[in-house]
């Protein structure tokens, strides 16, 4: 018996689109292995925001970080095998970009600006069901 391919939704934000680390991104992904199932340039509204950061609704930085989200275009990828979900937030690293180990993403190409928000580069899916949750978000026809 073989397991069902897993997905994972990654977002390339708004910081990293304008960077033009979209490439650097998705360099990774293939590099390391994963496939790309799906993929779009658009610019995300506060009510797409709303629900995909659904579960940081109330915090201090909510507010800051759907005006971050909504700021500018994104690159939002499905990616596809085995473990990614596990596997991209690794090459992620860690969500303060100032501690994200050197050789992640976040840790190469990231850093503090001093903003209520913390501008990371990129999001990715935290578990199957966050998974299916949030492509069904970005990708509704999938
Ligand atoms: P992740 O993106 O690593 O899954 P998260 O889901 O907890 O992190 O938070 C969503 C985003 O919100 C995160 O990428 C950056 C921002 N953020 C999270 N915690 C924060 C904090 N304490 N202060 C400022 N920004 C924060
Ligand atoms: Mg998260």
């Amino acid at each position: 018996m073989t397991t069902q391919i897993e997905r994972s939704l990654v977002l390339v934000k708004p910081d990293g689109f304008a960077r033009g680390l979209s490439g650097e991104v998705l360099r990774r992904i293939e590099a390391k292995g994963y496939t790309l199932a799906a993929l779009a340039v658009t610019t995300p509204t506060r009510e797409q925001l709303a629900e995909h950061y659904a579960e940081h609704e109330g915090k201090p930085f909510y507010e800051p970080l759907v005006d971050f989200m909504s700021s500018g275009q994104v690159t939002a990828v499905v990616i596809e095998g085995h473990r990614c979900i596990e596997g991209f937030r690794a090459l992620a690293g860690a969500t303060d970009p100032t501690a994200a180990l050197p050789g992640t993403i976040r840790g190469d190409l990231g850093r503090d600006w001093g903003k209520k928000v913390q501008e990371n580069i990129v999001h990715g899916s935290d578990s199957p069901e966050s998974a299916a949750r949030e492509i069904a978000i970005w990708f509704p026809n999938l």
